[in-house]
């Protein structure tokens, strides 16, 4: 083989290497930052669907008993040291600042922690932030299932030096769902009180 043609077969593999590397690179940001899918069906990877769980009283739930509202959904657990706080302190702000349109929104916390989040636990966690924010849990699949719907990550972490044990480590984004269950957009766990307040007012 001329030293040519080596060079050039050398070139296409990079070529064809820096490819797969982008294509892996695509699917890994659509997975961790559902950017971009603002209207359903609009070809970008599908955020949200049906589920049943467990509420803070102890009754089974599904999206179905929010239907014709907006759903605000953020997944977290009550162990959670800072991010879980912050993001449902900002709902809480939130709901408050929509006033009497916030009968219209449904917020949702969705635990990731199945196992110590029992709905007794999780109602203590959600009357702390907000009177309307409804805490749901379930068993280790249905938590799987619903998790994997909304591309959320989530992932035990041994804890060594704490009497908790272990911590999970999840993805932080807070999702505006349509009346319908559908995906709208989505907030990150810190974004400003006043900044999600308007744009969950855009989509009324
Ligand atoms: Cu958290």
């Amino acid at each position: 083989m001329s030293a040519a043609k080596r060079g050039l077969q050398r070139g296409l593999l990079i070529v064809a290497a820096l490819a797969a590397l982008g294509v892996a690179g695509l699917v890994a940001m659509q997975w961790l930052m559902p950017h971009g899918g603002e209207q359903p069906g609009s070809g970008q990877v599908s955020i949200g669907g049906p589920f049943t769980l467990t509420d803070q009283d102890g009754r089974t739930v599904s999206d179905k008993d929010f239907a014709g509202k907006l759903m605000l959904v953020y997944f977290g657990f009550t162990n959670c040291p800072d991010i879980c706080p912050t993001g449902l302190q900002t709902i809480a702000i939130a709901m408050d600042s929509l006033g009497g349109d916030a009968a219209r929104v449904q917020p949702i916390l969705i635990s990731v922690d199945p196992e110590r989040d029992t709905p007794a636990v999780m109602k203590d966690y959600v009357q702390a932030f907000h009177e309307r924010l409804i805490g749901l849990t379930g068993t280790p699949e249905q938590i799987a299932k619903v998790a994997r719907e909304y591309r959320v990550y989530y992932q035990k972490v041994p804890l060594k030096e704490s009497s908790l044990g272990y911590s999970v480590d999840h993805s932080g984004f807070i999702y505006l769902m349509d009346g319908q269950g559908r995906y709208l957009t989505h907030f990150r766990h810190d974004v400003a009180p006043d900044e999600m307040a308007k744009r969950i007012r855009a989509r009324f």
